[in-house]
């Protein structure tokens, strides 16, 4: 599928600052800075049956700035997202809602591809749907069935297809390195497994995680031609393994999302990768953004308090606006949404404009502000994507520009911002 436009990145001169941040999997930061100078980035994708809100406009900020500061870097980026176009939810949504699914999920994702482009997040390379990747789930789970790795369980109303011999798992006894990418215990996992789309309670599972790879036709359901697994449609969590492992090869960089992925969704796409691969580990490093909420509860399309940026930007809002509250805020911390927060970060961005015109008005009295400011920017943003931080010392250049010309630093702090911070002023 082809994904959004992307905006130009200005390239900046200065010495190449590695980045550092936190992985999930180690509960340690980590430096992600490949030797070779290819990077591979895997970000979990929307699944379209409702409009960007503040918590996914939140994740996908974050790991832009991921992408923009290994370009800074010199490092060539092999940026993967996926769509989740076809999953229960998506499929729940149309039905309530008497519309094709297929229609929902284009409106959707167009939709989101207006909110990615005014939010200046850069386009992944290749940006995938689920619905692309069936081929490759069906060679996936017939591999693992093949293996003994995976197994059927009888569908009780019985599947469409007669070929179909059930629904397939994943036998996780077989897997060593389960629970390593979340770390959590099992009694941990089985508090959240049944609400985040597993089936811990489906007769004849041979264990109560195992997940669902594999589900075969059921009467009124969209399905697919199967193989040796009958007709059928893929689990959520093969989708990821199998896009990461056709884009990205065995291992790579980073995978990221919401923290709410961490468990099960990146457990067991990574569990699974494995499985077929014959390898200890998936990704090097999993970086979750922390959950951005409304009046103190997770923001979410189920719960349906959200805080869209496409209703924000039919307001009058400036995107970059939004874009400025969202980097006031660690990825790490949880936080929620207000529009004193928005208020201040138009605020902000004015006087950010106000001192990039007097820098793009005068010449440079002083390169060594310039210096300053640029490597002061990358400092904080590499250790672990402080933007916060970041946002500071770009006030305090905006501060010292409304008081002193001299101070502004010429057009390159200007290109700065916007190659890092991705705020074109
Ligand atoms: N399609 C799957 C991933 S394969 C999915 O989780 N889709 S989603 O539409 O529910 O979420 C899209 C991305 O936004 C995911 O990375 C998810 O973790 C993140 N996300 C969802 N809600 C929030 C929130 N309230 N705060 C921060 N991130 C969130
Ligand atoms: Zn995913």
């Amino acid at each position: 599928m082809k994904a959004w436009n992307s905006v130009p990145v200005p390239r900046l001169a200065g010495a190449v600052q590695p980045l550092r941040v936190f992985d999930t999997a180690t509960g340690q930061l980590t430096t992600v800075h490949p030797e070779d100078g290819q990077a591979g980035l895997y970000v979990c994708g929307i699944t379209p049956y409702d409009a960007t809100h503040m918590g996914h406009a939140a994740t996908y900020v974050t790991f832009d700035l991921v992408n923009r500061l290994w370009r800074d870097g010199g490092l060539s980026v092999n940026y993967v997202q996926n769509v989740t176009d076809v999953d229960e939810p998506l499929l729940e949504r149309a039905e309530r809602d008497g519309v094709a699914w297929q229609d929902l999920a284009a409106g959707e994702i167009a939709l989101f591809f207006e909110d990615m482009e005014a939010l200046r997040v850069l386009a992944p390379r290749h940006y995938v749907g689920a619905v692309e990747g069936i081929p490759d789930d069906v060679s996936a789970v017939e591999q693992l069935v093949a293996t003994g790795a995976a197994y059927f369980v009888p569908v009780p109303e019985g599947a469409v297809d007669p070929a179909a011999r059930g629904d397939v798992y994943l036998d996780l006894s077989q897997q060593p390195g389960f629970g390593s990418v979340s770390g959590w215990t099992r009694p941990e996992m089985m508090a959240v497994f049944a609400d985040r789309g597993g089936d811990p309670d489906r007769a004849g599972k041979r264990d109560q995680l195992d997940p669902l790879l594999w589900r075969a036709a059921r009467q009124g359901e969209p399905s697919w031609p199967g193989g040796d697994l009958g007709d059928g449609r893929p689990g959520w969590h093969i989708e990821c393994s199998t896009i990461a492992l056709r884009y990205l090869g065995a291992t790579f960089q980073l995978q990221g999302g919401g923290k709410d992925l961490t468990f099960p969704h990146h457990e067991m796409s990574a569990t699974q990768a494995c499985a077929l691969t014959g390898r200890n580990a998936f990704a090097q490093a999993y970086v979750h953004q922390a959950m951005v909420g409304l009046e103190g509860e997770k923001m979410s399309k189920s719960k349906g308090n959200l805080v869209l940026v496409s209703r924000l930007r039919r307001q009058g809002v400036d995107p970059l606006a939004i874009r400025l509250a969202l980097l006031g805020h660690h990825y790490r911390n949880e936080w929620s949404w207000t529009d004193q927060d928005l208020e201040a970060a138009t605020e902000r961005l004015a006087q950010w404009r106000a001192a990039a015109q007097v820098a793009q008005s005068t010449t440079p009295a002083n390169t060594d502000v310039v210096t300053q400011v640029i490597t002061d920017v990358r400092t904080r943003l590499t250790d672990d994507l402080d933007s916060p931080g970041a946002v500071e010392v770009v006030d305090a250049w905006a501060n010292a520009t409304a008081s002193d010309s001299s101070q502004a630093g010429g057009s390159d702090i200007v290109e700065a911002i916007d190659a890092l911070l991705g705020i074109k002023l």
